[in-house]
């Protein structure tokens, strides 16, 4: 009879405990969702927090705003498939431009080209087939500039700036050969706004 009255108050006692227990796990995990809920401000775009998401696991930008590149050295669009580098610039496939860039934003690695007046510097610069290339490109003056290949399969590979701004494009270097590039304002290649750019 004793021993019965014992078991009771043990499985009482034991009941009692795992209610306690079940009743605090939920408490720490409401407090866990409710966190991301108010970092997002819906309908509202600020460029100052602004975070991208990245489209494949380890993939990193070259500056802020430029297409990510996957640890296996392909460029990406933010759904994380290669990008097309021969459709028209500003195409959801097409390498994104970055956002204006101060000089300490400027990646080491990149090929910085400058443009005035006076034509690109420098105006030609050599690179290797199949590399990646991160290419920034500076107004010198205050006018605005637009970057662009000549040939089809790099149409995508256009940059515009406005006076005395840098902005940067990453890309993946095409086949061996020459391409040439100029600016496409009106009238800024006919002045010498023109170079080439080596692939070997
Ligand atoms: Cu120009």
């Amino acid at each position: 009879m004793k021993k019965t009255i014992l078991t009771i108050v043990i499985i009482v006692i034991l009941v009692v405990v795992g209610i306690i227990l079940v009743k605090n796990m939920p408490a720490q995990k409401t407090t866990k969702t409710t966190v991301p809920k108010e970092t997002v401000t819906p309908g509202i775009t600020n460029p100052a927090v602004e975070t991208p998401n990245v489209p494949v696991e380890g993939a990193k930008q070259a500056a802020p705003g430029t297409s990510f590149v996957t640890p296996k050295g392909e460029v990406v669009t933010p759904e994380g498939t290669p990008v097309k580098q021969d459709v028209l610039p500003g195409s959801p496939e097409a390498p994104k431009p970055s956002k204006s860039l101060t000089a300490e934003e400027i990646p080491a690695g990149a090929v910085q080209l400058n443009v005035t007046a006076s034509g690109f510097t420098p105006n030609e610069f050599s690179i290797k087939a199949g590399q990646v290339v991160t290419l920034t490109v500076t107004a010198g003056d205050e006018k605005t500039h637009v970057f662009k290949f000549d040939d089809p399969s790099l149409s995508a590979v256009a940059i515009g700036i406005a006076g005395h701004e840098t902005r940067a494009i990453t890309f993946k270097a095409p086949s061996k050969g020459d391409y040439s590039f100029f600016c496409d304002v009106p009238g800024h290649s006919q002045r010498g706004e023109k170079g080439v750019m080596h692939v070997k």
